[in-house]
């Protein structure tokens, strides 16, 4: 049961698509102050009872013992004394004895200190008291998950070839640069299936430009690379050149479609491209004609992209730039002194500060709306620009689509990635965790840059990422331009990658019928373990395994130079081994067991009675046998598996055709 309670006068985000009546009155969850000193939220948490959710955060899938803040920033250092990273996903869901589920749809800063303060203290709080709050109750954590995504729409759905694997680096530049990625891939015989264009393919920075020099005919080099069985992915940010002559800066200063400052003009801002405008992309129309702009590449034959930069990122502003300016002036004039070193690094702090979103505005409807109260909403609806017109436009063939920043509706039009994270250990567990936590907002498409984003990779950390990579939607290895390079090909051994990868594709009957079908009921294709086995005071605590789908755990192994792990089974299992050499299966226990797990191999569990389908190796998603399945499985009695199978690329999910029975006993 859901109820909504609205305070104030809440801004429409869109986020909620079911149609539910206000409420009278206060929610019985917890109190609530709403007044004209902001929003506070408190509930006393039951001890030791765990809370979820929260989306896109830093930390364990139990959010307990920290604070959050939803702020989208550009945060490199995904470390644990961080409050936000990109997105902003308000969802909280209860558990212990009182379960409920609570969204809080509010776009701007918002705060929750989740037992931070006062160890048994939730408080939920933002500045102004503008907001609908939504009090979901259920008999399970995973019911209340799926009442509130069905109240937010349904997930977007990848095309199939998004689910195979992806190379990504910043700096490839020439159609030699990306000839040899796939070239190199293909003869090691390293599945591939996309390789991504970061923002070194346009003409200066431009979006929707392609640098003529390097690709002087871009839809062939598409077309050849098509041929290959490979699709080129390119990146668009979301700042605008400022450039006489460029289209898209053109026309949106005459038609009014870029944000504003307080007098109405078009507000300067600062991102690769030097000086920029931001696209309103609250506004209706804006958002209408930056979607059709995305065709500029689709007619050239591009089937998919990834939307950057839009917490949004500014480098600087025209004002933050002329004030530093000012500064270095005066502080020239002055003789020198021993505190230059923290006037100058404060100075300098001041160029790329969250102070700019205060001064510009947004245009909803005719009322001016400052980006501060809706800050949250701008990477969202730079998607759904995108989104929408997709659906227009291309109402037979998906589109991949996915973003940096979000908030709770943009899953219904795109995916995310993870954002730059580093090659570190702890971020393949984290990678795991934000996962499971982002399936329960609806991020279903979604994996983190594989390898990792900054700092420099190592061969094992990046097959031990890699054979956890084989289970989330989006798997795609990417990498700074300053790090070293990390395509499977530069490390020794290359026939390893080759299996952990193609461990990928032989899964992918599973993993595609059980992130469609996870779409299709607004469940979770990740969950914790604690959402399985709620009984189980061993499975509830578990941080670094979960369910994947119907019959799956994973369990990677995240740590350097291990021989394998310890792992929980809360029911008796079958472990599943992919070593080159061929399948190993044991069938377990429940209970603790440790499991031998080398560098080149993938280990997985099935839970008894259930089963996994697994297809021949593949190099690319068009290769792949679906009709010749080998099942696997320890089975006593009959099992049943419901596979779904498509064309991978148009929307008739509902088509019964696409759903068959497997049969095993
Ligand atoms: O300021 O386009 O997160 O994936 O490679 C950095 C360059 C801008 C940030 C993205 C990253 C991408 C990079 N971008």
């Amino acid at each position: 049961m859901i109820k909504k309670y609205r305070f104030g006068h809440p801004f429409e985000t869109g986020a909620v698509i079911a149609d539910l009546p206000v409420r009278e009155g206060l929610p019985e969850i917890g109190e609530i102050r709403a007044d004209a000193e902001g929003f506070h939220f408190s509930y006393v948490m039951e001890k030791d009872a765990a809370v979820y959710g929260l989306g896109e955060t830093v930390r364990g899938i139990n959010k307990r013992g920290w604070h959050y803040v939803s702020d989208n920033s550009d945060e490199s250092f995904h470390l644990e004394d961080k409050t936000s990273l990109y997105s902003a996903h308000n969802f909280l869901l209860l558990g212990g004895r009182q379960k409920a589920g609570l969204f809080f749809d509010y776009p701007g800063m918002m705060t929750f200190d989740v037992g931070y303060t006062r160890e048994d203290l939730l408080t939920v709080t933002c500045e102004r008291a503008d907001l609908d709050l939504y009090v979901i109750i259920g008999d399970s954590l995973r019911d209340i998950c799926r009442s509130f995504r069905r109240m937010t729409g349904r997930s977007y759905i990848a095309p199939k070839w998004a689910l195979g694997y992806g190379q990504s680096r910043w700096g490839y530049v020439t159609p030699e640069d990306f000839h040899e990625v796939v070239d190199t891939y293909r003869s090691l015989h390293i599945p591939l299936d996309a390789v991504y264009m970061d923002i070194d393919y346009m003409e200066r920075y431009k979006d929707f430009t392609v640098n003529a020099e390097n690709f002087p005919d871009f839809a062939g080099f598409v077309r050849e690379m098509k041929t290959k069985k490979i699709h080129l992915v390119p990146i668009i940010d979301a700042g605008i050149k400022q450039e006489k002559g460029y289209d898209v800066f053109e026309e949106g200063l005459e038609k009014g479609y870029f944000v504003t400052d307080e007098e109405g003009k078009p507000f300067d801002t600062a991102c690769w491209p030097g000086l920029t405008y931001h696209p309103d992309f609250l506004k209706a129309d804006a958002r209408r004609w930056f979607g059709r702009k995305y065709t500029a590449l689709t007619d050239k034959g591009i089937d998919g992209f990834w939307n950057d930069m839009n917490e949004p990122s500014l480098f600087y502003t025209k004002g933050s730039m002329e004030k530093l300016r000012i500064n270095l002036r005066q502080f020239l004039s002055k003789p020198a002194e021993d505190s230059d070193y923290f006037e100058l690094m404060g100075s300098m702090r001041g160029l790329r500060s969250r102070e700019a979103y205060r001064h510009f505005y947004h245009d909803v409807d005719g009322e001016k709306v400052c980006h501060e109260d809706i800050h949250n909403l701008y990477g969202y609806m730079m998607t759904r620009a995108a989104g929408e017109t997709f659906e227009e436009l291309f109402p037979d063939r998906r589109i991949l689509l996915f973003s940096r920043s979000s908030y709770v509706g943009m899953h219904r039009y795109g995916g995310i990635w993870q954002g730059d994270n580093k090659s570190w250990w702890s971020h393949i567990l984290l990678n795991l965790q934000m996962s499971v936590s982002l399936n329960m907002t609806g991020f279903l498409y979604t994996g983190a840059d594989i390898g990792g984003f900054g700092s420099d990779t190592t061969r094992d950390l990046l097959l031990r990422w890699l054979a956890f990579g084989v289970f989330t939607p989006l798997m795609r290895n990417h990498s700074a331009w300053d790090t070293r390079r990390q395509e499977c090909y530069r490390f020794e051994r290359p026939e390893d990658f080759a299996h952990v990868i193609g461990v990928r594709y032989r899964l992918l009957p599973y993993l595609y019928s059980e992130y469609v079908k996870a779409a299709l009921k607004d469940d979770l294709y990740f969950r914790p373990l604690a959402f399985d086995y709620p009984e189980d005071s061993m499975a509830v605590r578990v941080e670094d395994q979960a369910m994947l789908g119907d019959g799956l755990m994973v369990a990677p192994v995240y740590t350097q130079n291990a021989a394998g792990r310890y792992v929980y089974l809360p029911e008796d299992m079958l472990f599943v081994k992919f070593t080159p050499d061929g399948i190993i299966r044991e069938e377990m226990a429940s209970g603790v067991h440790f499991i031998s797990v080398a560098l080149n191999e993938v280990p997985l569990f099935v839970k008894k009675e259930h089963i996994l389908p697994l297809a021949s190796p593949a190099e690319s998603v068009e290769d792949l046998d679906e009709d010749n399945l080998t099942l696997l499985g320890w089975v006593t009695g009959k099992a049943e598996y419901l596979m779904y199978s498509d064309d991978g690329y148009t929307r008739e999910y509902e088509n019964p055709a696409h759903f068959r029975v497997i049969r095993m006993e």
